[in-house]
């Protein structure tokens, strides 16, 4: 199988993947950044029980492999451009299982290509490169994939069944557009606090920026999520989940902390930014999801 962005994500499923079944798609495939990458990602995975693993993993061109499975674990802002790059080098009928935060851009690539077979991924897997060279599996998690397009309904079992070869805990979900939903509430209760107040995920709680926002922006979540999730939750429901969350994650530093630290573009636009952007579809106010969009675009960009 082929694994489109070697970040910390792709580099944890390249690592607990059996040696010899995952390769990296080069730079080259997808992006003007390419040139200077290496014929082989060399790491340690550091897993939470301690134990390190040594892994080498060849990169290739998409022209030079017909790969099984595509796992796309690309940022999400750069995975579209990427994928218009390399599935056209890919047959229609290979699974592309979509990995990335927040939502909006799963539903544009499954209606882009209606014809291959879509999956995504909702994860609660935490990993993070603190350096070159090191990736740690921060806290196991467990993983749920789900078919977005027609095509991908048969697929659905098969890729749970290959990606459990890694040993992580993977479930196949019949509604992934719910558990991405799940996962959002906890993105956009989070992610922008941590990024704005430049703090690890626990300390949030008891700031007071985060006591003012977090009852009207979960009320916000929760109107929002009840015109689009199949099982909406009560803001109250979503509070708790945010404080349960960023409790058990106290000392993690967020993928969007982390973005703002290495002045990378972070993924707003699909978390805070998605909810305020369905919010005004569907007529119902997001002023604190705006707020947040603003103040880490502010910071950031
Ligand atoms: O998923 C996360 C992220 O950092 O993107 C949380 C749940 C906030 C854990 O750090």
């Amino acid at each position: 199988m082929a694994i489109l962005g070697a970040g910390s994500l792709g580099q944890l499923w390249a690592g607990y993947l059996p040696a010899g079944s995952a390769v990296f798609l080069s730079r080259a495939s997808f992006s003007p950044r390419g040139s200077d990458e290496p014929s082989t990602f060399q790491y340690q995975l550091k897993r939470p029980d301690g134990y390190e693993i040594g892994r080498r993993i060849p990169v290739l061109a998409v022209s030079a492999i017909c790969p099984s499975l595509l796992l796309v674990t690309t940022k999400a802002g750069d995975t579209l451009n990427a994928l218009r790059k390399v599935l056209p080098e890919i047959p229609e009928d290979v699974p592309v299982v979509l990995f990335q935060n927040g939502m909006g851009c799963q539903q544009t690539i499954a209606d882009l290509w209606p014809d291959r077979p879509i999956l995504a991924a909702a994860t609660t897997e935490g990993a993070n490169r603190p350096e070159t060279g090191i990736t740690i599996h921060a806290g196991r998690g467990e993983t749920w994939i789900g078919g977005l397009t027609t095509r991908a309904r048969d697929c659905v079992n098969p890729v749970v069944q290959r990606l459990s070869d890694s040993g992580l805990i993977i479930h196949a979900e019949t509604d992934i557009r719910q558990r991405l939903w799940d996962k959002l509430v906890v993105n956009a209760g989070i992610n922008a606090f941590t990024a704005i107040l430049d703090c690890p995920n626990g300390e949030i709680l008891n700031h007071p920026f985060f006591l003012e926002h977090i009852d009207p922006l979960s009320e916000e979540i929760g109107r929002v999520m009840a015109t689009e999730a199949s099982h909406p939750l009560s803001a109250a429901d979503i509070k708790a989940r945010i404080q349960a969350v960023a409790t058990s994650t106290a000392k993690n530093t967020s993928s969007m902390r982390g973005d703002r630290q290495r002045g990378r573009k972070t993924e707003i636009d699909v978390i805070n930014g998605y909810i305020a952007e369905r919010g005004q579809a569907k007529g119902i106010a997001t002023p604190v999801n705006q707020l947040l969009v603003r103040q880490v675009k502010e910071l950031t960009e």
